[in-house]
Formats: structure tokens, C-alpha cells, sequence
């Protein structure tokens, strides 16, 4: 008997496997039609692997990714003139020739070479990520009659994506999901008498059939001279036994490993000894660990799972129903952990998905809102591990960033600007009305810091300390005294993508010590003070730090009542521009707060409105995080809102907001929208920046009841909170 009812016990837990998490915090995305653009494809991640099914029917299009596939090379970008032109171009600036200044720049203070090809880099040194191509699969049916209750479903609970439907009485269905154990893409399909594969890819491809599999394999250009460009080897391989086969599918690249075809070929064999139920077992294991840390319900939630996401997406609209807002919180987490993994590279941006070669700006890493935006979650949204791809892509940059700074700038430390690539590109990009931001590698330095704040680790401080100190090192050796007031301002530099009338006819964007420079040196330099008193170590070279930053600029309030974004009351070229550079210090930043500076919060204020609550998809984003922070949770509402917008039009154009597959559209399809969305609702929430732990600090008026758990706290705190006519009535925090 006993052994009867373990028996029993067993089956009834692996049912449950599949449904541990209540029926009310299941999140299933579904529609009930395939998917006709790639926008309304539903995405499948593993950190490495990417898979966009559309559920055709008949023919099925999978769109596939592997986050290392890009072409180019780590190509030497110094440029001689720059060194040299710098003095020049100085002293013009001191003497407000700003015009001039940039002029000569255009001439010399440019990365060598194409740099990011104006983010058309496939064919240049700096290269792209590309797509890795489709996998087509054709079913045959033994009818032709029609399809009945077709659904297409992908569940961010378990990380599966589901087509079934019904056609000449047969039911068919099939699974697919991407193991972040095994590293391959498995689909199941029942019911289906018989199919054909394909492996296909716009260029670089050779595809083959081999005793067991479609094989595509190929390699990129490096477009650098006597340099091999990337090599890539993908293979899918079934097996049918009863009514139903699996496919397996798995990818790889000389950049990932030494021989792609052997990890290919060793993650299949591994997969298929191992059996579908036993993959899907681990699979479910690995991406529940992750995703059920946290848990959000916001209202009475619709018991009824089954209304589409296009139901769903009008009763937010027009009722402000929050089954969408909390699914798109959650769609956030899901694409974290689908878009990266502690060992491999961070996501991009586009995650991981892409499905063309000449991505858009190279689906790179942009690091003057981009990249660092892709990380908001990690922190407070309990997915640590995962901020780690971008700090040791930090760490991988310092020595080239460290040529940069010298070649440049004639300075010690490591300086990364606006345009990087996993070949470590760190130089000026190759117009300076973009380029010549040099506090992209600051920025990253202090995603080091958030990560021992909320994490309280050590020992991960005193290993990334290099990081953050050789980064403050760079500006100490490349500022400058500004000759009205004698601070020091980087120079030359811009406030992200703006520019500023210098007089009646002459815009520029080229300038000294825009706000956000100041900002984000002021912040680093305190992160690097606080971790050499942790450490003890440093004493003296962190009284230099304060000693300098007490020469920095103030933040200065315009007549008109906002934050300058220039050291000067420049006029704005566009003063509703989708940056808004100058409040990073609201958010990411943590130096604009009520408590520190509450004479500065007006200007922030003002700000935002003279900036305007559109923008494109990842701005909306920023300004929910902005607005939580001040905490005005219905203006934080009103941006989400915005975010949520339709990016579809009526005319099929694309728009600002969020595509039909819940992806930020800027557009194209940017992710970091998705993950500043994400952050945002969680910065509603809960705020942990001030030096105190701030629980329901934006909470919108609609949003009057509700509970989260597991979300973190700086100090090391994870915490809990029920919240009842819009009040906190229960709430706990324990440290991790
Ligand atoms: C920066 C932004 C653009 C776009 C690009 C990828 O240049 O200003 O809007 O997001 O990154």
C-alpha cells in the first residue's frame, strides 16, 4: 500500500509541478490566433538561446537567437588628432566658443575608423548582433478541415509557450520551451502525423542533413583585416515515440565555447538520453527558482484565466484594470531571466531577440540610458545574480577603457563612452554631437555599487573596487577648471543626445560639465569613499575624492524653475528631448532626494513637466521611476499608462509604447522599456534609497488594495507588504 500511495503521491506532485503556483498567480499570456508579425510572437529565453514561435498551422516560423552571434572584431579605435586637438578644443570651450569647439572636434576628437557604422555597424569593424535565423517546421494533417478553439499561450510561471487547437475532430498541441539546465530548445508536438524541418538564414548559412538532424552552420565577417570573423553551429534533431515527437534544437559560437559543433552536438545527445519529461522537469526547476522570488496581486484579479491579453489590455484601458500593469511586471522579471545568465553576457538591446542582420544601432550596448536601464529590476525585483553579466562586462571593458582614457585623454583610469560591444569598443563614437559622452563607464561602475547595497556582500565590494576606483581615477586626471567659478567639469562631454541654442542661429550639443557628468562622478565618487571605508583601504585617496568633489558644480535651478541641464541656462534645441539626463540623479541616482535636497525637488518637478509625459517607449519608462520618486504615484500611473499605449496603429505604423507581445516599442522593439517599466512599478512600491526602507512610497489611487512579496530592500532586506484601501496593513522584512 505504502508504496501504492507514494506512487500516487508522486504523479499527483508532478501534476502539480506544473500548477504549484495558485490559479490566481499563473500568468498566461494568450491570443487566439498565431501571431501574423514578429511583434505579436511571444518570446522564449534561456540566457544564451532564443526562440520566437508564431504558431502557424500549417507552417510555423520560429524565429532563433544565440546572445554571443556578432560580427565584427575588437578593432583598434584611437585616433591620433583627438590627443592632440584636445588643449584646443579646451580652451575653446572656456572661452564659450562651444560652436567652434565642436566644430574642430568633428575633425579630430572621433573614434578611428567607422566606429558604429551610425548604428549600421554589420558591415564595419564594430559589427552587429544578428539573428540567428528560423527554424520552419511544415505540418501535415490527414485533413484539410478547419481549426477550432485554437489558443496560443505563453505561461511566465513555467516559461512555456503552448499552441492547441482542434482540426477534423483531432486534437493537436504543442509545447516549447527553452532549458536554462540543459541549454537546449525542446518542442513537443502531439497529435502531428508528420512534418518537415528547415533551418534558414538570410546569409552566412550552409544547412545540411546529417544521420540524426538539420544542421546550419556558418561564419560572420570581422571585416578586420587577417581576423576570423565569429563561427556559429546550430542543429535541430527528433524523436518520435507513441503519438507524439520532440523536437531538440541547441546553438552555439566561438564565442561561447572552442568548438561550437562538439557543445551542439554534446547538449543534444545529453537532452534526448535524458527524455522530455525529465528536461522539462529541470527546466521548470530552474526558471521557477528565479521567477516565483517574487509575487504581485494588485486588486480583485479576474479569476478568469482564460480572457485573451487583448481582453485584458482594454479592460486596463478603459477601466484601468490591473491584471495588465501586474502581468507587465511580472513579463519584466520573465525577460530578465530569459534574456541573460550569471556566465554570459548581458542583455541588449533587444534582450536577446532579433530577428534581422542589421539589428537596430546594432542591437548593442548603449550606455547613456540603454543598458543600464535593462538592469533597474535586478535589485529590487530579487534577481541579484543576474545583474552580474553587466558588472564583469564592466570589468572586461577596463582595459580597453583604459587606452581609451590615455589615448584620448592623456589620463589614467578607464573611460567607456556612448557606443559599446562585446569587442570592447570604449572610445568616442563617431559624431561627437552623441559621442563625446564619457561617463558611460562611470555609469556602469555604479551598477557595482547598487549591487553591494542591496546585497551587502563583501567580498563581491572588495573584488569590484577596481572597477568603480579606476573609473573615479579618469576624472580626476581628465577635468578641468572652468574659468567663471573654477569648478571642475569633464570637458569636452554633452548632456545625452540634446543640444542647446549657444546664440539666436548656432545649436550645439558640445559643452563642459553637463548636469548628468556632475551627477554621476558626484555619486561615484561617494560609492568608491564608502567602499574604501568598508574595506579600509584607500584613506587617503578617498580624501581626495571629497576634496574634489567639493569643486564640483552645484545643481543649479533655471529662473524658470527647473534643473539646469547645462552648466549655463541654455535653451533646450527640443525641451520635451526623450533624455532627461539631468534628473539621474532622481533616478538612478539617489543624490536628488526629499530628504537630502527638498529644495531641489520643485525643480525636478518642473523638469518633468516642461519634458512631457511622452517619448519614446524606454523615456515613458524612465519617467515612471522619476515620478515614483517624488512620489506622485498617480503621475507614475499616468506615464505606465503611456508606456501601456498600443504601439500598433490603426495603419499598421508603429508608435511609441508596447507591441501586441507586450515588447517596449521605442520604436522598433527596445527592451529596455519592458525592464524600466518593470523597475518602475516596483519603485511605486517600495524605495529603499534614502537610508530608510519606504514601503507604498507612489501608490496610485487606483492600485487601493493589493501585496507583494519578495521584493528587496538596500541593507540586504527582502520584504513583504499587504495594502488595503490604499493603507499598509501588514508587513514584514527579513534580511537575506
Ligand atoms: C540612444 C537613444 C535612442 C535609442 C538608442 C538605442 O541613442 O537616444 O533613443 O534608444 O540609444
Amino acid at each position: 500500500m505504502k508504496k501504492r500511495f507514494l506512487l500516487i503521491f508522486s504523479v499527483a506532485l508532478a501534476f502539480s509541478a506544473c500548477r504549484e503556483t495558485p490559479q490566481a498567480d499563473v500568468w498566461n499570456l494568450t491570443y487566439t490566433t498565431p501571431a501574423q508579425i514578429w511583434e505579436e510572437c511571444f518570446p522564449l529565453g534561456n540566457g544564451h538561446l532564443g526562440m520566437m514561435p508564431d504558431g502557424g498551422i500549417e507552417k510555423e516560423t520560429i524565429v532563433l537567437n544565440d546572445i554571443t552571434l556578432w560580427s565584427g572584431a575588437p578593432s583598434d579605435d584611437s585616433n591620433p588628432l583627438a590627443l592632440e586637438s584636445l588643449p584646443e578644443i579646451q580652451r575653446l570651450l572656456k572661452e564659450g566658443k562651444n560652436d567652434e569647439a565642436q566644430n574642430l572636434m568633428y575633425e579630430t576628437f572621433v573614434c578611428g575608423g567607422a566606429g558604429s557604422g551610425h548604428g549600421q555597424g554589420a558591415k564595419v569593424p564594430f559589427g552587429c548582433y544578428q539573428t540567428l535565423g528560423n527554424m520552419t517546421i511544415e505540418y501535415l494533417y490527414p485533413n484539410s478541415d478547419s481549426v477550432t478553439n485554437y489558443k496560443r499561450t505563453l505561461c511566465l510561471n513555467d516559461a512555456i509557450h503552448k499552441v492547441s487547437f482542434e482540426k477534423g475532430g483531432q486534437h493537436y498541441e504543442r509545447e516549447a520551451f527553452l532549458s536554462r539546465r540543459d541549454d537546449v530548445a525542446v518542442i513537443r508536438l502531439l497529435g502531428v502525423a508528420s512534418f518537415s524541418i528547415d533551418l534558414s538564414r538570410p546569409e552566412k548559412a550552409e544547412v545540411f542533413t546529417d544521420a540524426d538532424g538539420i544542421v546550419m552552420h556558418g561564419q560572420l565577417e570581422s571585416h578586420v583585416e587577417g581576423v576570423a570573423g565569429m563561427k556559429y553551429y546550430a542543429k535541430a534533431q527528433s524523436v518520435t515515440d507513441n503519438n507524439e515527437t520532440i523536437i531538440y534544437f541547441c546553438a552555439a559560437t566561438d564565442f561561447l565555447c572552442d568548438n561550437p559543433e562538439t557543445y551542439v552536438n554534446e547538449h543534444l545527445q545529453k537532452a534526448i538520453a535524458k527524455g522530455f519529461d525529465a528536461v522539462k522537469k529541470d527546466h521548470l526547476k530552474a526558471h521557477h527558482e528565479l521567477f516565483d522570488r517574487v509575487e504581485l496581486q494588485i486588486g480583485d484579479p479576474k479569476e478568469n484565466q482564460d480572457l485573451t491579453l487583448e481582453d485584458h489590455w482594454k479592460d486596463f484601458l478603459v477601466n484601468d484594470d490591473p491584471w495588465l500593469p501586474v502581468c507587465y511586471f511580472h513579463f519584466g522579471r520573465y525577460l530578465l531571466i530569459s534574456s541573460t545568465r550569471e556566465d554570459l553576457l548581458p542583455p541588449n538591446l533587444q534582450g536577446l531577440w532579433a530577428n534581422t542582420i542589421q539589428t537596430p544601432w546594432n542591437g548593442d550596448y548603449h550606455l547613456n540610458i540603454n543598458v543600464e536601464m535593462n538592469h533597474w529590476p535586478c535589485e529590487v525585483c530579487n534577481l541579484s545574480e543576474l545583474h552580474l553579466p553587466l558588472i564583469r562586462f564592466a570589468e572586461g571593458l577596463m582595459p580597453s577603457g583604459s587606452k581609451t582614457a590615455r589615448d584620448f585623454y592623456g589620463a589614467r583610469g578607464w573611460t567607456a563612452h556612448v557606443v559599446c560591444n562585446p569587442w570592447g569598443f570604449t572610445a568616442p563614437g563617431e559624431h561627437p554631437s552623441w559621442g563625446a559622452t564619457n561617463t558611460g563607464g562611470a555609469w556602469l561602475a555604479l551598477h557595482a555599487w547598487q549591487h553591494y547595497e542591496f546585497t551587502q556582500d563583501v567580498d563581491f565590494l572588495r573584488e569590484v573596487y577596481p572597477v568603480m576606483k579606476e573609473a573615479a581615477l579618469f576624472f580626476l586626471d581628465a577635468m578641468i577648471e572652468e574659468p567663471e567659478h573654477g569648478w571642475l567639469v569633464t570637458a569636452p562631454t554633452t548632456s545625452p543626445e540634446n543640444a542647446f541654442w549657444l546664440n539666436d542661429s548656432t545649436a550645439v550639443s558640445v559643452c563642459m560639465g553637463s548636469t548628468m557628468d556632475v551627477q554621476i562622478v558626484s555619486e561615484l565618487y561617494d560609492a568608491v569613499c564608502q567602499s574604501a571605508e568598508i574595506l579600509d583601504v584607500d584613506a587617503s585617496f578617498a580624501d581626495i575624492l571629497q576634496n574634489t568633489k567639493s569643486k564640483f558644480p552645484p545643481m543649479q535651478v533655471s529662473e524658470q524653475g527647473y534643473l539646469q541641464e547645462w552648466l549655463k541656462d541654455y535653451k533646450e534645441v527640443e525641451s520635451q528631448h526623450r533624455h532627461v539626463s539631468h534628473l539621474f540623479g532622481l533616478y538612478p541616482g539617489t543624490m536628488l532626494t526629499q530628504s537630502k535636497t527638498p529644495e531641489l525637488m520643485d525643480a525636478c518637478r518642473e523638469t518633468l513637466r516642461r519634458r512631457g509625459d511622452e517619448g519614446t517607449g524606454w523615456s515613458r519608462a524612465w519617467k515612471i521611476c522619476f515620478w515614483a520618486r517624488l512620489g506622485d504615484g498617480d503621475h507614475a500611473y499616468q506615464l505606465l499608462r503611456n508606456l501601456l499605449e498600443p504601439a500598433l496603429r490603426p495603419d499598421g505604423k508603429h508608435r511609441a509604447g508596447t507591441y501586441p507581445n507586450l515588447f517596449c516599442a521605442h520604436p522598433p522593439f527596445q527592451i529596455d522599456g519592458n525592464f524600466g517599466g518593470t523597475a518602475g512599478i516596483a519603485e511605486m512600491l517600495l524605495q529603499s534609497h534614502d537610508g530608510e526602507i519606504n514601503l507604498l512610497p507612489a501608490l496610485p489611487s487606483v492600485w487601493k488594495d493589493g501585496h507583494f512579496k519578495g521584493l528587496c530592500a538596500r541593507g540586504g532586506k527582502v520584504v513583504e507588504c499587504t495594502w488595503k484601501d490604499g493603507k499598509v496593513r501588514r508587513y514584514r522584512v527579513t534580511s537575506r
